[in-house]
């Protein structure tokens, strides 16, 4: 197929909304100045367990760089930008004094894309806990609420007449799931886990109550990474691993927020952990449904694991990126019937993307027509969801620039701009080409 063909987006909304997405501690850089506090990831990367020993250190620089960034935005033509606040850029040690330096690089970068005609998305969370709270428990903690409840009020009064929309989570299901209970990192007992699980919705409820009362006209959802768990065989153990697994990653989180109640076989195991009332703290009105998804995951049964199930093989024949994520747009198009069905808000589509490793070639250009035909395919099914009665409002990709891909470092590649992390020099990719024509198609 030809790079340059876009997709049918016939059915979207008039006035959707096309933007792209990073995370802080992803992009940013500049870890250890202007009183920046340590955060979890600055722990994890210094124990040297991410590929190629890489940090966070440096990153894509965007510290410095932002309105270079900005301006790459500008040219693409999206209407907004989604990005994440390191906590522990304005408030060092999680709590207490703010950080007036930290506080300031945010109304720097929040004025520039409103100079540039471009509305800010603020994600209050997207993985970098100050350190100084994971040495008091962190998500353990069930005083978290209130870290994140006062971490929230500060992030309101500072930027709640120029901001508007708010996410409190990106993706909570994979911090807690992977960073702390299932992955490498400070594995935690199954008690734990559950205990983190009801402290982060708690949070999140008491994060929406904030934001409410102090930000005038404030649009509010959470992010949520929604992948469909399935068997990687026929075997009835695989089943019921991937069943299994489908609750903790994909309901763990939307359900109590938006429904008001956990799944029925979580129940027993956060019981222990509820408090009368919880339930109202957490599940406070939504303005919105943030979406991220790439691909399904496919599960086989391991008992001795936490939650019982381990990755499994691929369908053969399912095409892969070249990190090996299934491309399987029917599953996407699925994916956001069942979360309109489910929880009847607004969608809007936070994060969706193609993980490589492309190269410069010996131009210089950066060709990479695998993402482009994974990005049509998507648009696609998305635009075919939206034709069957789904009200999903926007969609960003995933992501802005190449940047730290958490344990692969900087080794996968996701931007639509691709990173020269020796000279930091920026070179849109063919696929930014590609996007801004699509994003023109639909606004001219
Ligand atoms: O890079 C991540 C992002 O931080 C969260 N969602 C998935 C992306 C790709 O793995």
């Amino acid at each position: 197929m030809s790079t340059t063909q876009l997709p049918n987006i016939a059915s979207l909304r008039p006035n959707f909304i096309w933007g792209v997405s990073t995370s802080s501690f992803q992009i940013e850089g500049a870890t250890q100045e202007d009183g920046r506090g340590p955060s979890v990831w600055d722990v994890y990367c210094q124990r040297g367990e991410i590929k190629n020993h890489d940090t966070g250190d440096v990153a894509c620089d965007h510290y410095h760089r932002y309105r270079e960034d900005v301006g790459l935005m500008k040219t693409l033509g999206v209407q907004a930008y989604r990005f994440s606040i390191a906590w522990p850029r304005v408030l060092p040690l999680g709590c207490g004094s703010a950080n007036e330096a930290g506080l300031s690089f945010y109304d720097r970068l929040v004025d520039e894309l409103l100079a540039a005609g471009i509305e800010p998305w603020l994600c209050l969370y997207h993985w970098d806990l100050p350190q100084a709270l994971e040495e008091r428990g962190g998500w353990f903690n069930r005083e978290s609420t209130v870290w994140f409840a006062d971490y929230t009020a500060l992030v309101a009064a500072r930027f709640g007449d120029r901001v508007k929309r708010f996410a409190t989570f990106n993706e909570p299901s994979m911090f807690s799931l992977f960073n702390h209970s299932l992955g490498k990192r400070d594995r935690g007992s199954e008690a734990q886990f559950h205990r983190m699980i009801h402290n982060v919705n708690l949070a999140h409820g008491a994060a929406v109550d904030v934001l409410r009362a102090k930000v005038a006209g404030a649009s509010i959802g959470c992010i949520h990474n929604l992948q469909p768990c399935r068997p990687s065989s026929s075997s009835e153990a695989d089943a019921l691993a991937a069943a299994n697994l489908n609750v903790y990653w994909n309901y763990a989180f939307p359900d109590p927020q938006c429904r008001g109640e956990y799944p029925s076989s979580m129940r027993s195991a956060i019981e222990p952990y509820m408090q009368p009332g919880d339930l109202a703290r957490i599940c406070r009105p939504l303005d919105w449904f943030g979406l991220n998804h790439y691909s399904p995951v496919y599960v086989k049964s391991r008992p001795d694991s936490m939650l019982g199930y381990d990755f499994g093989e691929k369908p053969a024949g399912v095409p892969l990126t070249p990190i090996e994520w299934p491309i399987e747009p029917e599953a996407f198009r699925e994916t956001l019937q069942l979360v309109h069905a489910r929880y009847g808000l607004p969608i809007y589509v936070l994060e969706n993307g193609y993980g490589s490793f492309e190269q410069p070639d010996q131009t210089g250009a950066v060709i990479d027509s695998g993402r482009i035909d994974m990005l049509r395919a998507y648009i696609g099914a998305m635009n075919s969801a939206a034709a069957s009665g789904v009200d999903v409002r926007g969609y960003f990709v995933w992501s802005l620039l190449d940047n730290f891909e958490w344990d692969s470092g900087y080794s996968v590649r996701f931007g639509l701009t691709y990173v020269d992390y020796a000279s930091l020099r920026r070179i849109p990719k063919s696929s930014f080409r590609w996007y801004a024509d699509l994003i023109r198609a639909s606004h001219p």
